[in-house]
């Protein structure tokens, strides 16, 4: 008898988690009008916290599927853009300026690159190893 109710305690707990979750991740939505549903986000990249990667002054592109969700991203001077793999670990991307004003390394699977926008205008930028992956940030001081 005191086993069973232990282990009916440990079930609600672990249902508590599960229900909680979502509930988390909509709320991670709602404080990034201008970024990408987040909503699968956690589990397909691999990253189990973005809490330090938006907010006030942040913002995320998430790279998917071979393209950048969102394609453009409309934000204020001197915010931070990360840019986070959520694609399968054989396929590595890079975010890189089309005009040399960042490049990252090649990012794996559930890596993530930052640049911060002090300047307003579009900035149009693809990925190395494919070209055909595109997306620009456009800084807007009336974003
Ligand atoms: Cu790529």
């Amino acid at each position: 008898m005191p086993m069973r109710a232990k282990t009916r305690r440990r079930l609600a707990a672990t249902t508590a988690l599960l229900v909680g979750m979502p509930v988390f991740t909509s709320c991670f939505s709602d404080r990034t009008a201008a970024g990408p549903d987040l909503s699968t986000v956690g589990g397909s990249c691999q990253i189990s916290d973005f809490r330090d990667l938006i907010g006030p002054g942040k913002a995320i592109v998430v790279i998917r599927d071979f393209s950048f969700q969102p394609a453009s991203i409309r934000v204020r001077p001197g915010t931070t853009v990360t840019w986070v793999n959520c694609d399968a670990a054989a396929d590595p991307h890079t975010t890189t300026s089309d005009t040399g004003v960042w490049d990252s390394p090649l990012l794996p699977a559930g890596k993530t690159f930052g640049h911060r926008f002090d300047q307003a205008g579009t900035f149009d930028y693809h990925c190395t190893p494919h070209p055909f992956m595109k997306g620009s940030v456009v800084v807007d001081p009336n974003a």
